[in-house]
């Protein structure tokens, strides 16, 4: 009979601990219960609800994932590309189980998804894979993504709106940064957590003036 291969996982990423997921769901809801009563965004409400006089409840609008976290590796049991590779990496094996702090920077909204951006450190770069932030991205919005530093696209998916995956989380990210660096920044409005900017097509970028830190484990994630 053949050897089995050891098996690999959906994906490899930092989860936040149990306790640390309820203060950043806490925070980030907060956020989501302000921003729907502002009248810039109110001015944007139809690239939500396709109608002009319709409200929206964000809070209601985005459904929470399964459990938080900032995915580093997407192998698909083996089936993504480089999964094995990654895998191997000693990198990789050493950091299994090991506790490490992430940092929250920004908080991003779109008619598909909320999430966090998470600025990684030079020793986070590490499990970082080489090209994840090209990963599944459109031809047209390679060049611009190429031009962003590495690690642009890790996040945490807080949110996701009916019928669509979280892997949305990353590439929404990826244009808001992009549409950033271009200069195509809109509306722009003070809160108490930070600035936020209105990004065209229903999407909203808030620079949190005070990190976020988050507690995690580096694992593996089956379902
Ligand atoms: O929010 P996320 O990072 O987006 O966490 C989930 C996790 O893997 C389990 O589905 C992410 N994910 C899904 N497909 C991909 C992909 N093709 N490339 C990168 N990340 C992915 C998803």
């Amino acid at each position: 009979t053949k050897q089995k291969e050891p098996e690999l996982p959906l994906f490899f990423g930092w989860f936040l601990l149990p306790e640390e997921e309820e203060r950043i769901k806490c925070a980030t809801m907060d956020f989501l219960k302000t921003l729907d009563t502002l009248e810039a965004f109110k001015e944007h409400i139809s690239e939500f609800t396709g109608e002009t006089e319709k409200e929206v409840d964000l809070e209601q609008y985005f459904q929470n994932p399964l459990r938080l976290h900032c995915t580093t590796k997407f192998c698909d049991y083996g089936k993504a590309e480089g999964a094995k590779e990654y895998a191997e990496l000693e990198v990789v094996k050493d950091s299994l189980t090991k506790s490490d702090e992430l940092s929250v920077t920004a908080l991003i909204v779109t008619p598909r998804v909320f999430g966090a951006r998470v600025a990684l450190t030079e020793t986070q770069m590490k499990l970082w894979p080489e090209g994840a932030d090209k990963e599944g991205v459109a031809p047209a919005l390679l060049p611009s993504v190429e031009a962003l530093p590495v690690g642009s696209r890790a996040h945490v998916t807080l949110g996701c709106s009916a019928g669509v995956d979280p892997v949305q989380t990353g590439l929404d990210l990826l244009e808001i940064l992009a549409l950033q660096k271009e200069g195509k920044e809109g509306t722009q409005v003070e809160m108490d957590l930070g600035t936020l900017t209105y990004l065209t097509e229903g999407r909203w970028f808030l620079a949190l003036r005070e990190p976020i830190t988050a507690d995690t484990t580096f694992s593996s994630f089956s379902d």
